[in-house]
């Protein structure tokens, strides 16, 4: 979803190649991907693996989602990374914890315990978005990256306490090349569930 969305916001259209998790472990995706994983991305001669450097690179090649004043451009990238390494690391720790370790006895404690972690960042982030509609100025990849990453909360009830943040991931939500790619995605569930 990542890269449909970086794709559509450089109006660039793109080519999907699904795969299954067995041909995910094959020789030939782990020639595209060191830990047989998804996605990637075929750009020419250039293949690459990591969601994070395939928008980075989607976005530096084509105009539009980054800024041009190296500064501006540097701090956006800022943006992305803190999703990716600061940002979103409790988040799938709660992902972990609440598809893989509910049978555990630890389980309840270990939840509050990543919950706490996860509020720490969500603090300090939900009075980012609140004097503009983004981050940093226009949108940008690093506002792609934080929303893609703050959406893996929606079941969890967590980000409901902070109303810059919902309302932050609505207005990302309602960007044209959004739902062009959310329309892609759900296009490709809808085939797999027939
Ligand atoms: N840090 C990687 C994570 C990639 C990742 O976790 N991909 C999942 C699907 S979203 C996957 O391929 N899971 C199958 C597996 O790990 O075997 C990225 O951002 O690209």
């Amino acid at each position: 979803m990542r890269v449909r969305w970086a794709f559509e916001e450089v109006g660039r259209r793109y080519d999907v190649r699904l795969v299954t998790f067995e041909a995910m472990k094959a020789p030939a995706h782990l020639a595209r991907h060191p830990f047989g994983q998804i996605p990637t991305l075929e750009d020419g001669d250039l293949t690459l693996f990591e969601s994070g450097v395939i928008v980075l690179h989607i976005a530096e090649r084509w105009p539009g989602r980054l800024p041009v004043d190296a500064d501006a451009r540097a701090g956006a990238i800022a943006w992305m990374f803190a999703a990716l390494n600061t940002v979103e690391p409790p988040i799938l720790d709660r992902q972990t914890a609440m598809f893989l370790e509910r049978d555990k006895p630890w389980f309840e404690a270990r939840l509050a315990e990543v919950d706490d972690r996860i509020r720490v960042r969500l603090d300090p982030l939900s009075a980012y978005p609140d004097g503009g509609d983004w981050l940093d100025g226009a949108f940008s990849a690093g506002d792609l990256m934080m929303v893609h990453t703050l959406q893996r909360l929606t079941m969890s009830g967590l980000s409901e306490k902070y109303p810059t943040l919902i309302a932050y991931i609505a207005r990302a939500e309602a960007r044209p090349a959004y739902r062009r790619a959310f329309d892609a995605q759900a296009a490709v569930f809808a085939m797999a569930s027939h």
